[in-house]
């Protein structure tokens, strides 16, 4: 056995007993056991080598058609209480729960193999860090699981005989959507997900643990856990400042936290580095200030829209011991394509169901050789902006912390909040256009506070309260300032009016010359926006209306949104926090003048 304490022991009997596996196999962390399930996997057709040469370590997956994304309406919080699981979430008796997926569960890992992955969310022996279990009876998961976590011999040293775990239990089944569930129980720090092999569904350190559990852990414990990627900006001077950004689903997080400056900001000495591109846990540090964690060890990306010019570094961060699943295969040379990486799609090509088609004609008749929510799994080191405080224990100070979403209308560029208090309103009124990162339609505007929506694991209004609480355990001059940023309006075409992704610099720019009090600002309705000539548009082909627009607060528009945000907020009754009622009002107050 690998371990003496009780409670693995115990726990691995119970769920044994229940799945009935054929065999169970600790991982340990080597590679030598890794590439022989890596072998295995290939050998059973689960898993396609690539072409060694030009991706080496690469490998290639292709999931169900009905199991390409995270399943919201499949997800549940299962709190003792409706009440705490809040009416933004999906909730059932924990009782009631257990027994129903007990029944899905029974026996099925006959037959099978069930995986025991100790994971690691945040560096071994961080001070952030907290210790999960997968059991799993599905090789790509634990592939996936040895890039986006640490894995292995270590992290069961670091738990000891007495530690406490995330219990995570995946079943991959018969990945019927009809009886595909992925349940967060957070009073038992407990995970069950079953009938999927996708992605966020079944990585159960990502979504599952490290935001749902996490988030209901923070609260408890007095920290954060945020969908938010985390970046560091170095100025010509050598000074590094930290800023974390949370955005929803496909609306360019990993994008931010890689970005590449625009030329004349390169040549001047500006470096942008990354930490993190997903998720952030924050704590009050002894000196007062908010330290973030990136507690990932790999980038799970959008696959589609990723490019040389879009994105350099994920990019070269996917050419090496990376996973790809549900992109195009070129079968020319055995290599991988999806919509935009260039504009040459493979004639002879394997689309992501698994037909063979002539990619230059498929894609001519509007079809895509690519699931929209295709992805790389990418080791974190393998990029090439990766940060030198990556695995630094104690994370990183915040400078700024920056709220954003899809908005064809309604948000200007960029935003400052006049306060922590109006900063967390402006996080939790938060709005998006959907992607495909879930199932569902896409492109319909709805509220995702915090870009927390699908992911917060106990009541939203609670949350909110904790976002305030943790405001005022900081002193103002040493509390991250609050931005709020918008790369996607539109013109009454359709056109995107911001160039956006390394041009996105500008804004950090100036984000970070307010929070350094080197630049005023216009105090608008809605929050501090930039003078136009306060954002640097050197070399840049922006027409002056077009950036004038960008920083304009049409009050109708807003309006609008105020009456939305109001009907939103009413689902919370007495529960919502009396500041965010207070800040609803001064809003609209401040549009009706
Ligand atoms: P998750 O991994 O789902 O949490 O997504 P993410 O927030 O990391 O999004 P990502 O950076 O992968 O971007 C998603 C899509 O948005 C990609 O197709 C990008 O090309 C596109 N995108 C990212 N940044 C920008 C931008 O500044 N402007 C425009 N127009 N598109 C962008
Ligand atoms: C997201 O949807 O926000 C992701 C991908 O980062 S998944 O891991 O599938 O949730
Ligand atoms: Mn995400």
């Amino acid at each position: 056995m690998k371990t003496n304490n009780k409670k693995v022991l115990a726990w691995l009997d119970e769920m044994a007993a229940m799945t009935r596996p054929a065999e169970i196999v600790w991982i340990d962390g080597s590679e030598a056991q890794l590439e022989a399930l890596r072998e295995e996997a290939c050998a059973t057709g689960e898993m396609i080598k690539l072409n060694q040469e030009k991706l080496p370590g690469c490998y290639y997956h292709r999931t169900a058609e009905n199991d390409v994304a995270r399943v919201e309406d499949r997800t549940f919080i299962c709190t003792p209480t409706k009440e705490e699981a809040g009416p933004v979430n999906n909730w059932m008796d924990p009782e009631e729960m257990y027994a129903k997926l007990k029944k899905l569960y029974d026996g099925s890992m006959e037959g099978r193999t069930m995986y025991v992955i100790p994971y690691s969310m945040g560096p071994v022996g961080s001070p952030f860090s907290k210790i999960g279990i997968e059991l799993t009876d599905s090789i790509y998961v634990v592939l996936n699981m040895a890039i986006m976590t640490r894995i292995g011999d270590a992290v069961i040293n670091a738990l000891g005989e007495d530690g406490d775990f995330v219990k995570c239990l995946h079943a991959k089944k018969d990945v019927n959507p009809e009886e595909r569930y992925i349940v967060q129980f957070p009073q038992d720090s407990t995970i069950w997900s079953i009938n999927s092999a996708y992605g966020g569904n079944v990585l159960l350190g990502k979504k599952c643990f490290a935001l749902r559990i996490a988030s209901y852990l923070g609260m408890k414990e007095g920290w954060m856990a945020e969908h938010m990627l985390i970046l560091g900006l170095e100025n010509p001077q050598g000074e590094v400042k930290y800023i974390c950004a949370a955005f929803p689903s496909a609306c360019g997080k990993t994008n931010l936290a890689m970005l590449i400056p625009p030329e004349y900001l390169k040549e001047k000495g500006y470096k942008v580095w990354t930490v993190g591109d997903d998720i952030s846990w924050l704590r009050i540090g002894d000196d007062g200030r908010l330290y973030a964690i990136n507690p990932e060890a790999g980038f799970f990306g959008v696959a589609p829209g990723t490019s040389e010019k879009t994105n350099f570094n994920a990019l070269e961060a996917t050419k090496k011991n990376t996973i790809f699943t549900n992109v195009a295969i070129n079968n020319d040379d055995n290599t991988v394509w999806w919509e935009g990486l260039d504009k040459n799609p493979p004639v002879n090509a394997t689309e992501w169901k698994g037909a063979q088609v002539n990619g230059v004609e498929y894609t001519a008749a509007g079809n895509k050789l690519a699931h929209p929510n295709s992805r790389f799994t990418a080791p974190a080191i393998n990029c090439p902006c990766i940060s030198k405080e990556f695995e630094n224990p104690q994370g990183v100070p915040i400078s700024a912390i920056v709220f954003g979403g899809r908005r064809a209308k309604t948000a200007p560029l960029v935003y400052q909040a006049r306060d922590w208090e109006h900063g967390v309103f402006v996080g939790a009124t938060m709005a998006s256009e959907t992607t495909a990162a879930a199932a569902g339609a896409v492109g319909v505007v709805r509220r995702d506070p915090m870009a927390m929506k699908p992911f917060v694991g106990y009541n939203m209004a609670d949350y909110f309260g904790h976002w305030l609480e943790m405001g005022k355990k900081m002193d103002a001059d040493k509390a991250p300032k609050i931005f709020h940023v918008n790369w996607f309006r539109q013109d009454d075409e359709g056109h995107f009016m911001w160039p956006g992704f390394g041009d996105n610099m500008r804004v950090l720019l100036w984000i970070l010359d307010r929070c350094a009090g080197k630049v005023d600002a216009n105090e608008s309705e809605i929050g501090y926006l930039p003078n136009m000539e306060d954002i640097d548009v050197t070399d840049l082909d922006i027409d002056a209306d077009v950036l004038k627009e960008l920083l304009t607060v049409d009050k109708d528009v807003w309006m609008e949104d105020v009456k939305d945000q109001k009907e939103y907020f009413a689902q919370f009754g007495d529960r919502l926090p009396a500041e965010i009622a207070k800040q609803l009002e001064i809003l609209e107050n401040n549009l009706s003048k």
